[in-house]
Order: structure tokens, then sequence, then C-alpha cells
């Protein structure tokens, strides 16, 4: 048929397909780029535990073998790097936020996690919450690699991947909105890939 000729013809000659899954400015890779502004961590898990601190009642504290115990979830996602990759359909296991923050009672608005390392990025609790964050610590059905952010980071998937903080160790629940790393050298403070949001003013 004439027109599915045509159809075909036209996709085969697209370098950038008008493809729904990807985000403006963005390319598809089949590859797994590991992004670090530092060097790796290498933390013991008898060392590892991830905390909450800040505006909350009680501080919370999860060591490696209470964490692998919280109810854990599988989750296929489509990530977005600033600097232009996407990945689709990445297979992640872990813990969602949710879970993490069940008992809690908070005034918070923001959070801040913070990494071995150092890194920090900066979240609205709106963002981290509803099914949107998990601290994802399986990959592909393996432990998470350290490069990839092994034991444990971050993973929020509908911002850029920078707000997906590699060696997550805990959350800081904040009333007011801190700059993490990247966002207090000029990245925009959001990130939301649909909406371009690489840099401050975008
Ligand atoms: N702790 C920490 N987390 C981090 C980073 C980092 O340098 N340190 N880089 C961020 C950036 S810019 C990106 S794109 C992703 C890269 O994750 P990957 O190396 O698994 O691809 O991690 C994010 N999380
Ligand atoms: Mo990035």
């Amino acid at each position: 048929m004439v027109e599915g000729f045509i159809s075909r013809g036209f996709r085969g000659r697209r370098r950038q397909p008008n493809n729904a899954q990807l985000p403006p400015g963005q390319y598809e890779t089949k590859g797994f780029p590991v992004l670090s502004a530092g060097p790796t961590p290498h933390v013991p898990l008898s060392e590892w535990d991830f905390t909450l601190v800040g505006e909350i009642d009680e501080a919370k504290r999860w060591s490696w073998e209470e964490f692998q115990a919280l109810p854990s979830e599988e989750i296929t996602k489509d990530i977005h790097c600033v600097t232009k990759w996407s990945k689709f359909g990445t297979r992640w296991g872990g813990v969602s936020v949710d879970t993490l923050l069940g008992n809690v009672e908070t005034s918070a608005a923001y959070v801040t996690a913070f990494c071995d390392g150092g890194y920090t990025t900066n979240l609205p609790l709106e963002d981290v919450t509803g099914g949107k964050a998990w601290v994802a610590y399986a990959y592909d059905g393996e432990p998470l690699e350290p490069a990839h952010g092994g034991p444990a980071r971050l993973l929020v998937p509908h911002l850029y991947f920078w707000k997906s903080a590699k060696w997550v160790r805990g959350l800081s629940l904040l009333s007011h909105d801190e700059p993490g790393f990247w966002e207090s050298l000029g990245y925009h403070n959001y990130g939301d890939p649909w909406r371009e949001q690489r840099y401050q003013g975008d």
C-alpha cells in the first residue's frame, strides 16, 4: 500500500523521531552513561543507614538490614539527563518514599536529599510523595552498581536525573527551599524535562 510505504520511508529518514516519550531537546540512548561530580564513595553496608531529619517530630533511621526489610516495589521508568540523553524503560527495585514517610508528621514543604560524598539536591515534598520517588537499591534485577549510586540512590524519574541523588543517605525535611549542589551552580531549581527547565531562567 502506497500510504504505508511513504510513512515507513519518512520515519526512516528522521534523525530525531517525534517520539512522545522524548522530552524536548533530548535524544534516546541505549547505554547507561555514568555522571558523577566526584569520586564514587564506598561505604560498608554495616555503616550505611538512611535517615529522615529536620522538621520531623522524631528523626527516623533504618540500618541497611532494616531498609531491606521494608516493603519494596519494582519500578519501570524513562529517565532524562540534563546533558540530553534519555533512557527508556529503566527497571529499578527499591522503597517508595511514601513508605519511608508513612507515619511521619511533618510541616515541611521541601526536602533536601543528602549523600555520601556531600552531594545534595532539593525537591518540593510533593515531588517525592504520591508514588513519584523511590530509594532504589536494585537495577535490572541486580544490586545497584556503585557507579550508578549503589548501594542506594534516590529515583525521581519525572525530573531531570540530577535530582536522582546517588549514594543517598537521607532526606532533610525543610519548611523552606534550599538549593542543592547543581541548583546553586546555575541549574534550574525544579528541573522538569517536559518544560525543558535545564538552567536558571529556563
Ligand atoms: N551523589 C551524586 N548523585 C548524583 C550525581 C552526582 O554527581 N553525585 N550526579 C547527578 C547527575 S547530573 C546525573 S545525570 C545522574 C547520573 O546518574 P548515573 O551516573 O547513574 O547515570 O546522577 C545524579 N546524581
Ligand atoms: Mo546530569
